[in-house]
C-alpha cells in the first residue's frame, strides 16, 4: 500500500443531508468534487450537488431541463428491456444517455478549514443556456492576479466540454463560454503564467486512437488555447489504466510543478497520482507515480453512491502542506493532507 494521506479525522466533512436541495421535487443524492479557494480570509469550497428527482417504485425517473432551463422528469420502466440501468451514474434507453443526476455548484465558506457554512450572501451557480443543459460539474478554481478562474464540466447532449466564468468577488461572474470543445473535462489552469503565457492541463476523450489522456494548452489571455502537448497517457495494469484528468492547479515547488491527478481502471477505481513537471517548460514530465499516493481505504471512500472512488479538483497550500478536498463514492466532501517533500519521496526526487 503507498497511500500517503493524512485524513482528516472529521471525514466525511460534508454530506448530502447537511445542506438543502435546490427546488422541493429534487433530492440530494451527491455532494462531491469541489473546487477550493481562500476568500476574505476564509476557506471556500465550490461543491457540485448533484440532485435526483424522487424515484417511484417499478420506475426509474431522470431530470432533464428543458430549453427554457426548467427541470422536467422523464420516466422509464424499469422491466423495459431497451433500458440499461447498470451504471448509478447514467442510464440509457434506447441507444439515449441520460444523466441519473444532474448538478450544479454551491458556495460555502470555512474558518477553520473543516467547518463549512452557506450563506445567502453567495447564491448557488447553476447550468445555464443550451450546453449545461444536464448541468455544471467539478469546478477547478484558479486565482490569477486578483481574478477568479472557474474551470467546470459544461454537460448536454451535446456532449461535455469546459466551460470558463470567471469572478472577483463571488457575487458577479463573467461567462467566457466554452473553452475547450467535446469531449473533454479536467481543466485546470495554472495560478501562474510561464515566459508571458497561460498554461492548462485538459483531458480530451479518443475513443478510437488515443484514450483518455492528459493534455497541457497555452494562451496568451487565458480565454484562446492551442498547441496541445499530450502530457500523460494511461498505463496497462496500473492504478490509471482505463482514464486519467488532472486535479487542481499544479502547485509551484523547487524541483517543478507538482500535478494531483486521479487515475482510474476499468472497473472504476479512482485513486490519486502525482506527476511532476519542469517548471520552466510544463510540457516536460520529469516523474511520475508508479503507484498511487492516495487509494480508496477508507469506509466512505469505499461504500457510497458510486464507491471506490477518491477524486481531487481543489487544495490550498501552506508551506509544505497541501491541504486537499476531494470526493469520496462520489457523495461526501472529505479532506486530507499531504506533505509535498513525501510526494517527492514517493517520485524518487531529492
Ligand atoms: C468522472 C467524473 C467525476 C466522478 C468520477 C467517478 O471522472 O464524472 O465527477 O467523480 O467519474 O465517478
Amino acid at each position: 500500500m503507498s497511500d500517503i494521506a493524512n485524513r482528516n479525522k472529521k471525514n466525511p466533512l460534508l454530506s448530502p443531508k447537511d445542506i438543502e436541495a435546490s427546488e422541493d421535487n429534487m433530492i440530494i443524492d451527491c455532494l462531491l468534487n469541489p473546487g477550493v479557494f481562500e476568500f476574505n480570509g476564509k476557506t471556500g469550497l465550490l461543491v457540485r450537488v448533484a440532485e435526483r428527482t424522487m424515484q417511484k417504485e417499478g420506475l426509474v425517473s431522470v431530470p432533464v431541463y428543458n430549453d427554457s432551463g426548467k427541470v422536467e422528469i422523464l420516466h422509464f420502466n424499469i422491466d423495459d428491456p431497451k433500458l440499461d440501468n447498470t451504471d448509478a451514474r447514467v442510464i440509457n434507453y434506447d441507444g439515449t444517455d441520460y444523466l441519473t443526476t444532474i448538478s450544479h455548484l454551491r458556495l460555502l465558506f470555512s474558518d477553520d478549514g473543516t467547518t463549512f457554512y452557506e450563506s445567502e450572501e453567495y447564491p448557488a451557480i447553476f447550468g445555464e443556456g443550451e450546453y449545461e443543459s444536464y448541468g455544471i460539474e467539478d469546478c477547478r478554481v484558479a486565482k490569477i492576479e486578483d481574478t477568479y478562474y472557474l474551470t467546470y464540466t459544461m454537460v448536454s447532449t451535446n456532449g461535455v466540454g469546459v466551460g470558463l466564468r470567471t469572478t472577483k468577488d463571488w457575487k458577479n461572474f463573467e461567462k467566457k463560454g466554452m473553452i475547450f470543445s467535446p469531449h473533454n473535462k479536467d481543466c485546470a489552469i495554472f495560478e501562474e503564467k510561464i515566459n508571458n503565457k497561460y498554461y492548462a492541463f485538459h483531458r480530451p476523450s479518443s475513443p478510437e486512437l488515443g484514450g483518455n489522456y492528459i493534455w497541457l494548452a497555452e494562451s496568451p489571455d487565458g480565454i484562446h488555447w492551442g498547441n496541445h502537448t499530450c502530457l500523460a497517457k494511461t498505463r496497462e495494469g496500473k492504478f490509471d489504466s482505463k482514464r486519467l484528468g488532472a486535479g487542481a492547479a499544479p502547485i509551484k515547488t523547487e524541483k517543478g510543478w507538482l500535478m494531483i491527478y486521479h487515475g482510474a481502471t476499468k472497473e472504476n477505481r479512482y485513486c490519486l497520482g502525482a506527476i511532476l513537471l519542469d517548471l520552466d517548460d510544463p510540457s516536460k514530465v520529469i516523474a511520475r507515480s508508479v503507484e498511487p499516493i492516495m487509494e480508496p481505504i477508507a469506509e466512505y471512500e469505499q461504500t457510497g453512491f458510486f464507491g471506490n472512488v477518491v477524486f481531487t479538483n481543489g487544495h490550498i497550500v501552506k508551506g509544505d502542506t497541501i491541504k486537499m478536498y476531494y470526493g469520496a463514492s462520489d457523495e461526501f466532501v472529505c479532506k486530507a493532507s499531504f506533505s509535498i517533500k513525501e510526494i517527492l519521496t514517493h517520485l524518487n526526487i531529492s
